[in-house]
């Protein structure tokens, strides 16, 4: 089942989330080969990082908690690996983080110029210490896409955290409606998480007194949530991408019923492996056709409600 993104066309529905196994050159190739719709790479900073202190990934029943603090590589290294990984013939999309809205610019720029498909601007990392996510501030967010939205020609996302007001929605919305806003990537982890091993009598993880970034099933209704009301306040003009507890195909075409154009794996890729996305694809596919559907378009968006809306 083909999908499209801002123009660019996705060979499925199913592509991997940024941030997970996604941050090394063989991490990519083997993404670039296997079943993902596209290569989503780690969101990379002007600098290398190597990231906050270990123990900082914890598998949990339902999903994973983490504060692995933007490890990367530097930018520079993913202006490389798009020209190494074109041959591949898939889409390829840059993220990145600046820590003002000139390194943002400036990450942009260079990735404008290079053989990137799309750009995803994250503005949501829950682990930078001290720090909330940009996209809990109106102002902050406002200042950033001032300089980032006409740097070029490539289409521009953003990657959201998770909200849990109605209101506070409708201003991001239209903030994104006066920018040049493609693509949103919807959730990011919930932040500011805690989990505690009762036998130890510690949080699972070492940074920030074991508060992280919760992933995977437990997000699930929050991330329908989100892509369900983006996409009711934008479906005309910018394309939805959801993220969080994709597991199962069945996740998936609840994703497509709520509004989202493709969907990213992160946390079932992390621990299934390279093979979910043929599996989860697969499985989607047969959902589709046991209900007769032939293209995504036909379900996108198209929940029914019980109430008169
Ligand atoms: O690297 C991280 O700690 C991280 C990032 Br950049 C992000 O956007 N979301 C997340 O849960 N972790």
């Amino acid at each position: 089942m083909k999908t499209k993104i801002a123009g660019i066309e996705f060979d499925s529905y199913i592509l991997n989330a940024s941030g997970v196994l996604c941050s090394a050159w063989k991490e990519l190739e083997e993404i670039a080969k296997s079943d993902s719709a596209a290569i989503m790479m780690k969101s990379c900073t002007l600098e290398p990082r190597k990231g906050n202190e270990e123990p900082r990934y914890a598998r949990l029943p339902l999903g994973a908690i983490q504060s692995m603090g933007l490890p990367n590589l530097g930018y520079q290294e993913y202006l490389r690996f798009a020209s190494q990984l074109k041959q591949y013939g898939k889409p390829i999309i840059a993220s990145v983080v600046g820590f003002s809205s000139d390194e943002y610019e400036t990450l942009v720029k260079a990735f404008q110029k290079s053989e990137v498909n799309l750009i995803e601007v994250n503005l949501s990392c829950p682990n930078i210490t001290n720090e909330s996510p940009i996209a809990y501030n109106l102002e902050r967010t406002k200042e950033i896409l001032e300089k980032i939205t006409n740097l070029g020609e490539k289409p521009i996302g953003l990657k959201l955290p998770p909200y849990f007001d109605s209101d506070y929605q409708s201003q991001i919305a239209e903030l994104i409606k006066r920018y040049k806003i493609s693509f949103i990537s919807s959730i990011n982890s919930i932040g500011e998480t805690l989990i505690i091993d009762p036998e130890k009598e510690t949080p699972v993880i070492k940074p920030k007194k074991g508060f992280g970034g919760l992933c995977g099933e437990y997000i699930k209704p929050i991330a329908l949530a989100n892509v369900r009301r983006f996409y009711e306040l934008l479906k005309d003009d910018v394309f939805v991408m959801g993220v969080g507890g994709i597991k199962t195909g069945r996740d998936a075409f609840e994703f497509l019923l709520a509004g989202a154009d493709a969907v990213q794996v992160g946390t079932t890729f992390e621990k299934e492996g390279i093979t979910c996305f043929q599996r989860i694809n697969k499985e989607l596919n047969e959902i589709l056709n046991e209900k007769g559907y032939s293209s995504i378009s036909e379900v996108k968006g198209k929940l029914k409600y019980l109430c008169t809306p």
